[in-house]
């Protein structure tokens, strides 16, 4: 009976997205093939991040990225994967990875109508000791074509079809928007298979979780300093938030969208555009967060916004909660 030890009816990603694109009847397809490729990139990944320790999968892999970070062994071998599986996907024109300089233009045999920016392995000062990391993407549909170009990809964020981030973490989670809320799957192991399990996330309207690298407080500028003032020191009696802080976007981000609150990666005077990349960090993030419910903002505008000038540029994020959110933009209107 209903109590079995054993569900039957099992919601794979594949079958969620099936539905999904059967509601469209020019789609032939293509973007489910698309996505069981980046699901394989992500099953691939997940099942090394499992056995690096055992495997020695650990360490430097004698090059260092574009961004002049040292390059862990992990990383290497998760964007080989990934631009493997999008290219023989077939349904690719333009591939931007953080770790590869320039984008990858697929050869017209095996060319589509997709552009994929991602970040194959990201939060790679946790790969060392075992912590959460993850994989960012975000998907573009390519307008005309004649040969691909990086203005394929140099578009708003809110021109993205879909985003998703895949987290290695106490469980392989999957969680991905096609621009209809966000869902959330989780691996089975024993299966092979995402499974739904997060269906319709939205995150909560107010959080009293922020989190930051509170150590780069000496160099920021007003707005950020005040707001994180603020959630220690609350002026309206509410209580302080929490501050949980993982150094992995993924995770923290992951956190913030089940149990609220706000993610920020501000400019400081150091880095005046911020850490994190427009393409694929920002953007896909901001998507995710909008479709459950959430603002993203950049300290200037609504992120999904921007209109990236570069593939690898970098802009600062405040996003997370609705009302947290809304708190930070008045501050920054109020400087102006
Ligand atoms: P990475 O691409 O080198 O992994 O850097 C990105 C990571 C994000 O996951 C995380 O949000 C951020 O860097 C943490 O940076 P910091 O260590 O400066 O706090
Ligand atoms: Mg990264």
């Amino acid at each position: 009976h209903e109590a079995d030890a054993y569900r039957t009816d099992l919601m794979t990603i594949t079958r969620f997205v099936l539905n999904e694109q059967s509601k469209y009847p020019e789609s032939r397809g293509d973007f489910t093939i698309l996505l069981s490729n980046i699901v394989l990139g992500c099953k691939f990944v997940c099942s090394a991040v499992n056995k690096a320790g055992l495997a020695k999968l650990i360490g430097l892999a004698g090059d260092t990225n574009i961004q002049g970070e040292e390059q862990k062994k992990l990383d290497v071998l998760s964007n080989d994967v990934f631009i493997k599986a999008l290219v023989s996907s077939g349904r690719t024109s333009v591939l931007v990875s953080e770790e590869d300089e320039e984008a990858t233009f697929v050869e017209s045999s095996k060319r589509g109508k997709y552009c994929v920016v991602f970040d194959p392995l990201d939060g790679s000062s946790n790969i060392d000791c075992g912590v959460s990391i993850g994989t960012i993407f975000g998907i573009y549909t390519m307008e005309h074509s004649d040969e691909p170009t990086t203005k394929d990809v140099l578009k708003p964020g809110n021109e993205m079809v879909a985003a998703g981030y895949c987290m290695y973490g106490s469980s392989c989670m999957l969680v991905l928007s096609t621009g209809t809320g966000v869902h959330g799957f989780t691996l089975d192991p024993s299966l092979g298979e995402f499974i739904l399990t997060h269906p319709d996330i939205k995150i909560p309207k107010k959080g009293n979780i922020y989190s930051v690298n509170e150590g780069n407080a000496q160099n920021w500028d007003g707005p950020t300093t005040k707001y994180v003032e603020r959630c220690k020191y609350p002026k309206d009696g509410s209580p302080a938030k929490s501050l949980r802080y993982v150094g992995s976007m993924v995770a923290d981000v992951h956190r913030t969208l089940l149990y609220g609150g706000i993610f920020l990666y501000p400019a400081d005077k150091k880095s005046p555009n911020g850490k994190l990349r427009v393409l694929y960090e920002v953007f896909p993030m901001a998507f995710l967060m909008e479709q459950a419910g959430g603002q993203a903002f950049t300290g200037k505008k609504r992120a999904l916004d921007l209109v990236p000038k570069k593939i690898h540029e970098r802009s600062p994020i405040f996003l997370g909660s609705y009302d947290d959110v809304e708190e930070i933009k008045a501050l920054y209107a109020a400087e102006e």
